[in-house]
């Protein structure tokens, strides 16, 4: 079994509860047990650490800004080929070119603001899942 991270970012958590609930069920529905899960404010440097493969893009700060602007929802997830399987759920960075029924395609508003995050390999997972959940 393996495990990846995912997060639903600020603006779908600002939008309530239902969405949320929609999106976790989708993520169950799809085979992943969820084996941590927080609302949780993250911290700008731990954000700025998170997000380091992008520093010094035009779209860093405002990518920062944005994930530090409200509470996020982290989830340690499990699965057969979780990391490969949950990006295939969620669909392609950009809501214009994800898949019909993925999650971005449903929720996501734009480049920027694309409703939720998945690692993109074991590799980053294993990183990232450290960072947040602290192992
Ligand atoms: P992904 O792995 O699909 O989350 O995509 P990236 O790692 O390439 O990008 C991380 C986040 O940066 C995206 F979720 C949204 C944001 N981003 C922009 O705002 N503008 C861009 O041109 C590219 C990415």
């Amino acid at each position: 079994m393996q495990e990846t991270y995912f997060m639903i970012k600020p603006e779908i958590v600002a939008a309530g509860d239902q969405k949320i609930g929609a999106i976790l069920a989708m993520v169950n529905a799809s085979g992943f047990r969820i084996v941590d899960l927080a609302l949780r404010r993250l911290d700008r440097s731990l954000v700025e650490t998170f997000y380091g493969e992008h520093r010094g893009k035009p779209f860093y700060d405002s990518l920062v800004a944005y994930i530090c602007s409200g509470p996020v929802v982290c989830a340690r997830l499990a699965r057969e080929d979780a990391a490969s399987r949950l990006r295939e759920l969620i669909g392609a960075t950009d809501p214009a070119k994800a898949a019909t029924g993925t999650i971005r395609f449903l929720y996501g508003k734009s480049l920027s603001y694309n409703a939720v995050h998945a690692s993109a390999n074991p590799e980053d997972a294993a990183r990232e899942l450290a960072l947040i959940f602290g192992r």
